[in-house]
């Protein structure tokens, strides 16, 4: 039977079929060509010896093909036989696996993944999405605002409600663990819900909205679960998972244990580690429709302005991602968050959209007058926005927001 060499995987002339899975890379090599071949042989059937003994007829069609090479951009069409239905891990297992170790390749960097109508409909994508969550919180157009209770370790149960409360009451949405605060021994993951919510209901007594808090229930499955069950018990909707150190399987297992019963916040800490090198990892694109598909209903995409990395493109093009249609799949509802304080408010609307979470932790905790002050102040800069006025002009009748702009300024972008 005939070999496969790394470059029978290029097929220039391949036109890519409804039910194929199509991923683009830039890719750098001394042997552009080969390497190129390479990325298709290893990440579909082929490995480095051409002259497998036991290949089989019907075998070699099921190969990946390159249909567009560039350098430094190419194409690679894949089969749906290669994939199994609702199974991200082994889908990231070929297409994003072996290949970034090849020592063929320089570097490479997986860009974007078309995945065909028929594997899209073997996931569920998310229980509740942007509608499910606006109907939720009874907020129609504007974005939702939300700090993330800081220092992000070492309050108490107690101390930690209270700070929520103070943030919900200076008009607020939402509260959220921070990324890293589970169950510690000076936090106990019980206890604060329990106290988190009872602040919750309080300031929604007083404040006559909906408020929502996100416990970060981030841990071993089994556990996870158990913390999604003791959240609902005591009346919480939300839940917040970290889902990179999850992982997928994780997540596609807590989305099917859920099942639309509470809304999942997911938060993305360790993406950098293979999103941020512009030349090698994954883009942040992928994913973010990884976990669309899997199911989250908000996604932690970055803010152009924050104190994270993140250009506009990139987060505007991972924000279309969750946004646009995905044959008939919820749209998840990105969240802006890292260094964000209320002089940013109207400028992150304007470039983000109004389909937007914006969170801030030292941008409300490190308000001079309090977390009290710094909501209100991120409430005011909202409603600055959204009633068309100037910032600074606004502040004027706004204390809250005067002393912000007076420690932070104002983002002119
Ligand atoms: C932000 C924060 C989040 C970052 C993570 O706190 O705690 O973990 O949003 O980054 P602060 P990203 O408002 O004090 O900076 O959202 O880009 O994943
Ligand atoms: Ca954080």
């Amino acid at each position: 039977m005939k070999g496969m060499r790394y470059v029978d995987f290029i097929d220039t002339g391949y036109k890519p079929g409804k039910n194929d899975l199509v991923c683009t890379f830039y890719l750098e090599a001394k042997n552009f060509r080969r390497a190129a071949g390479a990325v298709a042989a290893e990440s579909s059937i082929g490995t480095w010896d051409p002259n497998l003994k036991t290949m089989r007829p019907g075998i070699r069609k099921l190969g990946a093909k390159v249909f567009h090479l560039k350098r430094n951009l190419i194409k690679i069409s894949y089969p749906e036989e290669l994939f199994e239905r609702g199974n991200i891990s082994q889908i990231l297992s070929s297409i994003a696996g072996n290949i970034f170790g090849m020592k063929e390749l320089d570097s490479l960097k997986l860009l974007d993944v078309e995945i065909p109508r028929r594997m899209v409909k073997s996931f569920p994508g998310p229980g509740f999405g942007v509608k499910g969550i606006r109907n939720l919180l009874h907020v129609r157009k504007r974005p939702l605002l939300g700090t993330i209770i800081k220092p992000k370790l070492g309050l108490r149960e107690k101390q930690h409600a209270r700070v929520a409360y103070h943030a919900w009451r200076g008009g607020l949405d939402i509260v959220k663990d921070d990324e890293n605060l589970t169950d510690m021994r000076f936090n106990r993951f019980e206890k604060r819900v329990d106290e988190t919510l009872k602040m919750r209901n309080r300031a929604e007594e007083e404040t006559g909205e909906k408020k929502i808090y996100m416990p970060n229930i981030t841990a071993p499955l089994s556990e996870m679960k158990r913390r999604a069950d003791y959240v609902m018990d005591k009346g919480g909707e939300y839940v917040m998972i970290d889902i990179i150190t999850t992982g997928f399987s994780a997540l596609q297992e807590m989305r099917d244990y859920l099942n639309g019963r509470c809304v999942i916040h997911a938060h993305r800490a360790m993406h950098a580690a293979f999103t941020r090198n512009p030349k090698h990892g994954i883009d942040m694109k992928v994913v973010a429709l990884f976990a669309r598909l899997a199911g989250v209903d908000q996604l932690h995409t970055g803010t152009v302005l924050g104190k994270m990395e993140g250009e506009k493109e990139e987060v505007l093009s991972t924000n279309e991602k969750l946004l646009s249609d995905l044959y008939g799949l919820k749209k998840v509802l990105p969240v802006a968050s890292g260094g964000l304080h209320p002089g940013m408010v109207p400028a992150l609307v304007r470039i983000l959209g109004q389909d937007l979470v914006i969170q801030a932790g030292g941008g409300v905790h490190g308000h001079p007058s309090g977390t009290e002050a710094g909501a209100r102040a991120m409430r005011q800069a909202l409603d600055a926005f959204m009633e068309g006025a100037d910032l600074r002009d606004y502040s004027r009748e706004h204390p809250e927001l005067e002393e912000a702009l007076k420690r932070w300024g104002v983002c002119e972008a």
